[in-house]
C-alpha cells in the first residue's frame, strides 16, 4: 500500500505559497544573476534532469531555451538534444533572434496577469514557423536566425514533416493529434506502478493518467485504469473525514471523479458502494458551519469567517483545517457530486446547491472565478482560467432540471474561451488547471475553438524528440509533481482525444437515454444506466431499451379501485419481500404528494402468489374534489 497524500509534492507548498509568497513570475528575481533566478535554477528531474534547469522546450527540435528580460526578442539556449534536428547545429548559449530571415517582431511579455499571459513574442513566433514549417505550404526545414559570438547566422533544421501541422479544428479531424495520441498511449501506461497507481502515486497523477486513459479508450487501457479505480478504493473510507492535516479532499474529489466515470463505462458494480464511500466523507468534509473551525488552527493567518462565508465549499483538508474552503477543489466536488449521482448515489440537493453557491460567491461580475470567496472583484480583471473551466463542468454536468445551471455553465465556458491566454497558467498545478479547463470549455465548441487557437504554440512547444510532452515552466508554481513529462502527456493526451467522447464529461451519452429519464419523477435515480430502480433484474437501460417500465414491473400491482372507503383501500400484489412500497395522492395528477404515515397491512396471501393490501391514509380525502392515489416502488 503506498501512501498517497504525503508525498505529493506539489500539494503542501501551496499551503505556504498562498501565504507568504505573492505570485512569482518567470524569472523576474532581477537582483539576481538570470541563471539563479527561478525557474530556470529549479532543479528537474526524470529524463529532463540533464537538460540541467527547467527551461522552455522548443517542440522537436531538441532546443530548450530561456528568456531574459534585458533581449526580449531573443531565445536563449540552454540545452540541445543529442540525435535531435538541432544536434551538431545549435550550441549552448546560441540565441535564436527569428526565423525564416525574419527577426521575431514582439518582446516577450512572459509573466503571470491578465496583461502578460500567453506566448506573445519571441517564443510564439517560433512556434508558428515551427508548424508552418510542418504544414502541406512548409518543406520541413526550420530556418533559424542565430548570434553566436559576435555573428549571426543562418541555420536551417530539418525537422520533417512526419507529424504534419494541428489542424485549424485541431483537435477534431485532425491527423497530427492522431499520431501523436498513438505514440502518447503506452507512454502513459508505463507511469503506472505495481500497484496502480500513476506518477507520484498523489491524486493528481492518478486522475492524470485514468482520465486520459478513459479518454483514449480500449481494453488495454481500462484494464489499466480497473487497477487504479481498485487502488483508489481500497484507499478511501467512508471515514476518510476523520483524517486531517492531509490534504484528503483531494483524494476524495478526484477519486469520486475517476470512479464515477470508470462505473458509467464498465457498469461494474462493485464500484458503486466504493462511490458511497467517497460522498459519505465528502459529505463531512464539506464545510458548512462554524462547528467545524478547529480553535488553534493558524487562527492569525487565517482567521475564522464570519456568519456564513466560505460555507458550501471544499478546502484542501476537512471542515475548514488549514485556510478553508477555495474554489478549485469546490468546484471537483461539485462535479463529483453530479458525476456520482449519475451513478445512482442519492445526493443530497442542498449540499450540492451549497457547492454551487460557494463558486457563485467566489465569481466576479466578468465570470472569473477566483481562488475563493472574494469581496467586491474588479470586474475587469481575471487570472488563470483552471477554476472557472472546472466551474463550466461542475455546472454542465448538473443533472438537476432548472435552465440556470446549464446557463451559468456557459457563462464560464465563455469566460475560458474569451480569456483563453492563462491556459497553462493555473496555480500550483497547470496542468490539473488544463485538464479541467479543457474540458470544461470543450461543453461549448465556441469557446473551446478559442482556446485551442489561442494556445497551438503550447501543443506545438510542449511536444518532445522523445515524443512525450514536456511541463515547460508556468508563473505561479513551485515545482511539478511528478517528473517534468508526466502531467503535460496526459493533458495532450485528453485534448486530442476528446472527439473520441468516451467520458461523460467529454461528452459520452447514450443518444436519448437522459430525455427518457426526464420524463420521469424519479429522473435523477433513472440516470444511472446500470441501476434496477424496481428490482425486476432489468438494468434501467435495458428498461430503456425495450420500451418497458423502469419503475414498477408491469403486472405486479393491480390496485382494485372501487374500495376507497373513508381512508381505506385495498388492492393485490405479487408478494414481493424485499420491496417496499410507498403511497402518494393528488389532486391533478401532476403533483404527487407521498403519505408517509399510510397504514398498509397484508390481509390475505393467495394461492397464486398475490397478496391483499389493506391501505389506510393519514389524511383525510376531500369530498368535494377529485382525489387520485397511486402506490408505487419504492
Ligand atoms: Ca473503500
Ligand atoms: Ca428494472
Ligand atoms: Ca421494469
Amino acid at each position: 500500500m503506498i501512501k498517497i497524500t504525503h508525498q505529493n509534492p506539489y500539494l503542501f507548498p501551496i499551503l505556504i505559497a498562498l501565504t507568504f509568497k505573492s505570485f512569482g513570475q518567470t524569472a523576474y528575481e532581477e537582483d539576481q544573476p538570470l541563471n539563479n533566478r527561478y525557474p530556470w535554477n529549479t532543479q528537474v528531474w526524470g529524463p529532463d534532469q540533464q537538460a540541467g534547469g527547467w527551461y522552455y522546450n522548443l517542440g522537436i527540435t531538441g532546443l530548450r531555451m530561456m528568456l531574459d528580460d534585458q533581449k526580449p526578442r531573443e531565445l536563449l539556449i540552454k540545452h540541445v538534444w543529442p540525435n535531435t534536428p538541432a544536434a551538431g547545429k545549435i550550441q549552448v548559449n546560441d540565441r535564436i533572434i527569428g526565423t525564416n530571415n525574419t527577426l521575431f517582431q514582439e518582446d516577450h511579455r512572459n509573466g503571470h496577469g491578465r496583461f502578460v499571459f500567453g506566448a506573445r513574442g519571441p517564443a510564439g513566433e517560433f512556434a508558428t514557423a515551427l508548424e508552418t514549417a510542418q504544414s502541406n505550404a512548409g518543406n520541413g526545414n526550420l530556418s533559424l536566425m542565430v548570434k553566436r559570438g559576435g555573428n549571426t547566422l543562418n541555420v536551417t533544421l530539418n525537422i520533417g514533416k512526419s507529424y504534419g501541422a494541428y489542424s485549424t479544428t485541431y483537435p477534431e479531424n485532425c491527423p497530427k493529434c492522431s499520431t501523436i495520441l498513438a505514440e502518447l498511449n503506452p507512454i502513459i501506461r508505463s507511469y503506472q506502478n505495481s500497484e496502480g497507481a500513476f506518477g507520484n502515486g498523489g491524486p493528481d497523477d492518478n486522475l492524470f493518467g485514468c482520465i486520459a486513459l478513459m479518454s483514449i479508450g480500449g481494453a488495454e487501457n481500462m484494464a489499466a485504469v480497473k487497477r487504479c479505480v481498485q487502488l483508489i478504493a481500497d484507499e478511501t473510507t467512508a471515514n476518510g473525514w476523520q483524517t486531517t492535516g492531509d490534504l484528503i479532499n483531494w483524494t476524495y474529489t478526484v477519486g469520486s471523479i475517476i470512479l464515477s466515470e470508470y462505473y458509467l463505462a464498465t457498469g461494474e458494480q462493485w464500484v458503486k458502494p466504493e462511490l458511497n464511500e467517497i460522498y459519505q466523507t465528502l459529505l463531512r468534509t464539506q464545510y458548512t458551519d462554524r462547528s467545524q473551525i478547529i480553535p488553534t488552527d493558524e487562527p492569525d493567518e487565517f482567521p475564522p469567517p464570519s456568519g456564513t462565508a466560505f460555507q458550501g465549499g471544499w478546502g484542501h483538508n476537512p471542515g475548514f483545517e488549514a485556510y478553508g474552503p477555495i474554489s478549485m477543489i469546490t468546484a471537483q466536488g461539485a462535479l463529483g457530486f453530479a458525476l456520482m449521482q449519475r451513478c445512482g448515489i442519492a445526493i443530497d440537493r442542498a449540499r450540492h446547491d451549497a457547492a454551487y453557491n460557494f463558486l457563485v460567491k467566489a465569481t466576479g461580475p466578468n465570470d472569473h472565478v477566483w481562488y475563493g470567496e472574494t469581496d467586491d472583484p474588479d470586474p475587469n480583471d481575471w487570472s488563470a482560467n483552471g477554476r472557472t473551466g472546472t466551474s463550466a463542468l461542475a455546472y454542465f454536468m448538473a443533472n438537476y432540471k432548472e435552465a440556470s445551471y446549464r446557463q451559468r455553465a456557459l457563462r464560464y465556458s465563455q469566460h475560458s474561451g474569451n480569456h483563453p491566454q492563462s491556459f497553462p497558467d493555473t496555480h500550483a498545478s497547470p496542468e490539473m488547471g488544463m485538464l479541467l479547463q479543457a474540458l470544461g470549455t470543450y461543453t461549448d465548441p465556441p469557446s473551446f475553438r478559442k482556446l485551442m487557437d489561442a494556445n497551438k504554440w503550447w501543443f506545438a512547444l510542449a511536444q518532445t524528440p522523445q515524443k512525450s510532452f514536456y511541463y515547460s515552466p508556468a508563473r505561479d508554481i513551485t515545482e511539478p509533481s511528478t517528473d517534468f513529462r508526466f502531467s503535460a502527456t496526459c493533458v495532450a493526451a485528453l485534448v486530442f482525444s476528446l472527439p473520441n467522447k468516451n467520458l461523460y464529461i467529454s461528452g459520452k451519452r447514450i443518444p436519448g437515454y437522459d430525455e427518457w429519464a426526464a420524463t420521469f419523477d424519479e429522473h435523477l435515480t433513472l440516470l444511472d444506466p446500470w441501476g434496477d430502480f424496481d428490482g425486476d433484474n432489468k438494468t434501467n437501460l435495458a428498461e430503456f431499451q425495450n420500451g418497458t417500465n423502469p419503475i414498477s414491473d408491469a403486472g405486479v400491482i393491480a390496485i382494485d379501485t372501487g374500495t376507497l372507503e373513508n381512508k381505506t383501500f385495498t388492492y393485490t400484489r405479487k408478494s414481493t419481500p424485499n420491496t417496499t412500497f410507498s403511497v402518494w395522492y393528488s389532486s391533478d395528477l401532476a403533483t404527487w404528494t407521498q403519505d408517509t404515515n399510510a397504514n398498509q397491512t397484508v390481509t390475505a396471501t393467495n394461492p397464486d402468489g398475490t397478496q391483499n393490501i389493506s391501505v389506510t391514509l393519514s389524511v383525510t380525502p376531500p369530498t368535494n374534489t377529485k382525489f387520485f392515489i397511486r402506490v408505487r416502488t419504492p
